[in-house]
């Protein structure tokens, strides 16, 4: 069985939301990251980096979510975009979450809760960034019900917990309702609610 090694993140919520809509069967392995388990050299061995996710096959410790999300999406066939053509576009939307949405959404996390010193100017920087966001991704969303068109693929679940807790890093998504409509809609998906009753971060630190 396939072991999740994860903690109460943004980045693991991903690949439990994914799990939940694949039905896979895994174990789950709690890394605190807030006490330093990612440092332990048990942890090590299995990421070098000291991050989690990570998911083992036993053999191969892939971690990234946004590649373990591809990775598992090939492997069942899940996720993935049915019209070949919009697969760069999905590929696209990875790369997109994991180095402007991420990183901009965490930063705010970051300056208005964890940072021993607070630093307005770049609290005020990072929420500029994620609101311009927020109006692109509504903007993206004009015509179509998911990122990579009508069917719901792994872009969804990639760029959803950053959006899904929007309100805890002072976001607002008023006006964009294409992009409110479209959180609702993965809220709603039976397996959006097991992986939010598995995990519920506000964090992902
Ligand atoms: N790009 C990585 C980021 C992983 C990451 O930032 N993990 C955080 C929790 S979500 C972590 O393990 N932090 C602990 C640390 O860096 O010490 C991914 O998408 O998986």
């Amino acid at each position: 069985m396939m072991k999740l090694y994860g903690f109460n993140t943004i980045n693991t919520l991903k690949v439990v939301m994914l799990l939940q809509e694949t039905n896979e069967e895994f174990e789950f392995i709690p890394v605190n990251i807030r006490t330093g388990e990612q440092h332990h050299p048990d942890f090590r061995a299995v990421n070098p980096a000291g991050q989690v996710p990570v998911l083992s096959d036993g053999t191969l410790h892939q971690s990234e979510s946004n590649s373990i999300l591809f990775s598992l999406a090939k492997k069942t066939s899940w996720g993935l975009v049915d019209d070949p053509n919009r697969y760069d576009e999905l590929l696209a939307w990875l790369f997109y979450q994991a180095s402007t949405q991420g990183p901009h959404f965490g930063q705010i996390e970051h300056w208005s809760g964890f940072a021993e010193k607070p630093n307005p100017a770049a609290l005020a920087r990072h929420r500029e960034i994620a609101n311009r966001s927020i109006a692109y991704l509504n903007n993206q969303l004009t015509d179509k019900q998911y990122f990579c068109g009508e069917t719901y693929t792994i872009a969804d679940i990639a760029l959803f917990p950053w959006l899904n807790i929007h309100d805890h890093l002072g976001l607002s998504l008023e006006g964009a309702e294409n992009l409110s409509g479209w959180l609702q809609r993965v809220r709603n998906r039976p397996a959006t609610s097991k992986a939010r009753a598995f995990l519920n971060p506000s964090s992902f630190y």
